[in-house]
């Protein structure tokens, strides 16, 4: 199997803790951003990553989109699930997954993008880093008035992941799901800004977990 990724992207992070929770093994191959559309459109109609090569004769050819890699992945290989096959609490999983990736994972680019243009230049303040930065910015209309609406979703959020965090390590049932995966992978880019590591330091003792529980290495800000 093969990943095609930015090494960077949190969409990335989170196909990565589903397979190595699993266990599967495969390969990674790093795009270059934007040439890499010339390389995912044919195979699977979207422009972005994360995409999985299967490379197995019965399976599809490709599976863009990290929601779909998780779908795949759990039809695929039974085995580690991270579902449980009862509808309650599969529903549950597969909703906060959604939410994950659709809301709060935009939010999550957005409050990352705009601390490395401003106080965090210091990450990276490398020519070449800097333009991606404002790339990224333009890309996704990273403005002021998008800034303050997803700190303000993050912020809900975030305490609603605290009370179902708070009694237990996993957000559905007893035991990691697509909704963990999801949580740890796109909010991981919030552990280089300080303010969240101050105060949010329960969310990082989480992401740190699952990344344990998932053979991953420490995104960015939670690396020793
Ligand atoms: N919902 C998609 C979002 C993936 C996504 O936004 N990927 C970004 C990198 S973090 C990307 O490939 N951007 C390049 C582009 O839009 O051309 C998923 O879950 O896979």
């Amino acid at each position: 199997m093969r990943l095609l990724q930015f090494s960077t992207s949190h969409y990335c992070r989170k196909a990565r803790l589903a397979l190595g929770y699993k266990g599967l093994s495969y390969e990674v191959s790093n795009l270059t951003p934007g040439v890499h559309r010339f390389k995912l459109k044919p195979l699977v109609g979207l422009t972005t990553v994360p995409v999985l090569l299967p490379e197995h004769s019965d399976g599809p050819e490709a599976v863009g989109d990290s929601t779909d890699i998780l779908k795949f992945l759990e039809q695929s290989y039974p085995e580690m699930p991270l579902t449980w096959g009862d509808r309650d609490r599969d529903r549950r999983a597969w909703l906060l997954e959604d939410w994950l990736d659709e809301s709060i994972g935009t939010a999550t680019r957005f409050m990352y993008y705009d601390f490395r243009a401003k106080e965090g230049k210091s990450v990276n303040p490398s020519w070449f880093a800097q333009t991606l930065v404002k790339v990224v910015r333009f890309q996704y209309e990273i403005t002021p008035a998008g800034v303050k609406l997803a700190r303000d979703r993050l912020n809900l959020a975030l305490t609603e992941l605290e009370q179902l965090w708070k009694d237990q390590p996993y957000l559905v049932g007893d035991r990691l799901s697509v909704a963990d995966m999801a949580a740890a992978g796109l909010l991981s880019p919030l552990a280089l800004i300080p303010h969240y590591r101050q105060n949010y330091p329960w969310l990082f003792e989480r992401i740190e977990e699952i990344h344990q529980h998932c053979h991953e290495p420490l995104p960015p800000g939670l690396t020793s």
